[in-house]
C-alpha cells in the first residue's frame, strides 16, 4: 500500500516537473516556437528560396512562366535558324528568290509577339499593384538602415526600438548561421499584413529577404513602404543588398515569426529589455575591418 503511494506520488511529481520545464521554457523565450523551422540559403543552391509569403510565392510564380515563354521562344527561333541555314545556303540554294514582301508571315510576326507581351504584362501588373497594396495593415515595423546594423522600431508597441547586430565569428554558438544570425531578430506575428516603413540613417542601404518578396532600398530622408504575411512560424533571412561601405557583408536580416500570442508575450519582454535607453550597440568586426586595423597596427 504504501508502495504503490509512494509510486503515484513519484509520478505525480515526475509530471509536475515535466509540466512545469515545458513551461518555464515557453515563457522563458516567448519566441521559441519560431525555431522548429529555418528558411536560410543552402550552399549551391538553385531557384529562390521556399516561399514564406504569398508574395513570394506569386513572384516565384511570374520567375517560372515567364521563363517557360522565353525557353519555348529561344528554341523557336533556333530551329527556325538552323533550318533556314541548312535549307538557304549558297550550295543548297544556288538561285536565291527575289520575293520581298508577304503580308500573312508579316501580320504572323508582329501578332505572335504581341499576344505574348500581353499574357507576361497583364500577370506582371497584378503582382506589381499587389506588392503596393500597403492598406490596412496589422501592423507597421519602421526599418532603418545604418553603417552597420539595422534598426527596427515597432510603431504599435511604444518605446520598443532596438538595433540588430549580426554576431560575428568568434561568437557563435551552435544552432547559429554564420554571417546570417543576429543578435537581437526583428519578431513578428504569423498570419497577419505587417508593413514595413524602410529608411537609412547614413547612407543607400538595401532591405532585402528573399524568402518573403521584399526588396526596397533604405534611402536617407524618404520612406519606402513594403509589406509581407508570413506562412508559418520559423526563421527567415535576409541581407543588406546594397553596397553600403566596408560592413556591407555585416548586416544580415534575421525575422522570427511565430504565433500571434507568442509575438505579444514577445513584446511585453522586449519592451522592458530593448526600450531606447537600454540600447547598448555592440560593434561587429568583419573581415574587412579586421583587415584594416591589423594594417594599423603593423605600421
Ligand atoms: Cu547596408
Amino acid at each position: 500500500m504504501k508502495r504503490a503511494f509512494l509510486t503515484v506520488f513519484g509520478a505525480v511529481i515526475m509530471l509536475a516537473a515535466i509540466v512545469h520545464a515545458g513551461y518555464a521554457q515557453t515563457s522563458a523565450d516567448p519566441t521559441a516556437a519560431a525555431n522548429g523551422y529555418v528558411n536560410a540559403p543552402r550552399p549551391w543552391q538553385m531557384w529562390f528560396p521556399a516561399a514564406g509569403s504569398p508574395m513570394q510565392a506569386q513572384i516565384d510564380w511570374l520567375m517560372k512562366y515567364v521563363l517557360w515563354i522565353m525557353t519555348g521562344v529561344v528554341v523557336f527561333v533556333a530551329i527556325l535558324m538552323a533550318y533556314v541555314f541548312i535549307r538557304f545556303n549558297a550550295k543548297a540554294n544556288p538561285v536565291p528568290s527575289h520575293l520581298t514582301h508577304n503580308t500573312l508571315i508579316e501580320f504572323v510576326w508582329l501578332f505572335i509577339p504581341t499576344v505574348l507581351l500581353v499574357i507576361i504584362i497583364i500577370p506582371s501588373l497584378n503582382l506589381i499593384w499587389y506588392e503596393g497594396d500597403t492598406s490596412n495593415p496589422y501592423m507597421t515595423v519602421t526599418v532603418t538602415g545604418h553603417q552597420w546594423y539595422w534598426e527596427y522600431n515597432y510603431q504599435s508597441v511604444p518605446g520598443l526600438d532596438y538595433t540588430s547586430y549580426m554576431i560575428p565569428d568568434d561568437k557563435l554558438l551552435p544552432g547559429d548561421i554564420r554571417r546570417l544570425s543576429v543578435d537581437h531578430p526583428m519578431v513578428l506575428p504569423v498570419g497577419e499584413k505587417i508593413k514595413f516603413d524602410i529608411t537609412s540613417g547614413d547612407v543607400l542601404h538595401g532591405f532585402y529577404l528573399p524568402s518573403l518578396g521584399v526588396q526596397k532600398y533604405a534611402i536617407p530622408g524618404t520612406i519606402q513602404t513594403s509589406w509581407t504575411l508570413i506562412n508559418k512560424p520559423g526563421i527567415y533571412f535576409g541581407q543588406c543588398n546594397q553596397i553600403c561601405g566596408i560592413n556591407h557583408d555585416a548586416m544580415p536580416i534575421e525575422i522570427k515569426a511565430v504565433p500571434l500570442a507568442d509575438y505579444l508575450a514577445w513584446t511585453k519582454v522586449a519592451q522592458s529589455n530593448y526600450s531606447e535607453n537600454n540600447v547598448s550597440p555592440v560593434p561587429v568586426t568583419s573581415p574587412a575591418e579586421q583587415k584594416l586595423a591589423d594594417a594599423a597596427v603593423s605600421k
